[in-house]
């Protein structure tokens, strides 16, 4: 396949937003080049230059030419880099052309952010025991959803990786680092969330999925799992000593 745009990612390593582009990218087989935003001191022509709102991912298509334009936001992002490249050079499809799949792909991943997002983010920088449990009820919740959709997957609408996945892997990587280094509160009612993905049957098809997302090539080579221990560490307990 010829490649016909130049392509130009504006990402962090830290973030799961723009995590989603690179997996996006790397599963089409797409040419790109990267430009790693410090999110703690971003340039001051980010922008201006780059996206209004400032955030990370941005996709410049063809730039400095003409034509050039510069696409926010991650699942928009995603699903251009399908549109621009499905069916994609490993026989994969990102994004389907059903309307009714690409529908409840894109509802899958609004509802996994619903359900886990901000316990997530509450527990963490809370330290808040109330959301670690929503956010293992979420999780079961998740697991519930996944199994209406695909029993055996193992991906969430079948045997192929797509859109869905890509939405929801990255939070979900970062929630499982999150839990192996220790940095949840502890709660009575839940054991730490990498322990009941082994064991917890209510669990079972999340780690099916888990198992076989975390083993794409795309996950191993777009997941630096050491950097984000690193920046989680200092970010969790710099907002834990703040709450003290
Ligand atoms: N809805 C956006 C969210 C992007 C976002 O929140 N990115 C964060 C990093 S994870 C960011 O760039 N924040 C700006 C900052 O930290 O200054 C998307 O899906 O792309």
């Amino acid at each position: 396949m010829s490649q016909s745009h130049d392509l130009l990612l504006y990402t962090a390593k830290v973030c799961p937003y723009a995590h989603r582009t690179e997996l996006a990218l790397e599963e089409s087989g797409a040419k790109y080049d990267t430009f790693q935003v410090d999110l703690a001191n971003k340039p001051e022509w980010y922008a201006e230059k780059v996206n209004k709102a400032s955030k990370v991912p941005t996709l410049v298509v063809d730039d400095k030419k003409p034509d050039q334009f510069n696409l926010p936001e991650s699942m928009v992002i995603v699903e251009f880099v399908s549109d621009l490249f499905d069916p994609v050079s490993t026989g994969n499809t990102i994004h389907s052309k059903d309307p009714k799949v690409r529908a409840d792909s894109r509802y899958i991943v609004e509802r996994f952010a619903q359900l886990v997002v901000g316990s997530y983010m509450s527990a963490a920088l809370k330290q808040d025991v109330v959301a670690f449990n929503e956010l293992v009820q979420g999780l079961r919740t998740f697991n519930e959803l996944i199994l209406e959709r695909s029993s055996q997957g193992p991906f969430i609408k079948g045997d192929k990786f797509t859109f869905a996945d890509i939405g929801i892997a990255p939070i979900f990587g970062r929630i499982l680092t999150v839990s192996k280094t220790n940095l949840f509160p502890s709660s009575a009612d839940a054991a730490p969330i990498h322990e009941l993905l082994e064991k917890d049957a209510s669990l079972a098809r999340v780690k099916t999925w888990w198992e076989a997302v975390s083993a794409r090539p795309s996950w191993q080579k777009t997941y630096d799992e050491k950097l984000i221990v690193d920046m989680f560490t200092k970010r969790i307990q710099g907002a834990q000593q703040q709450a003290k």
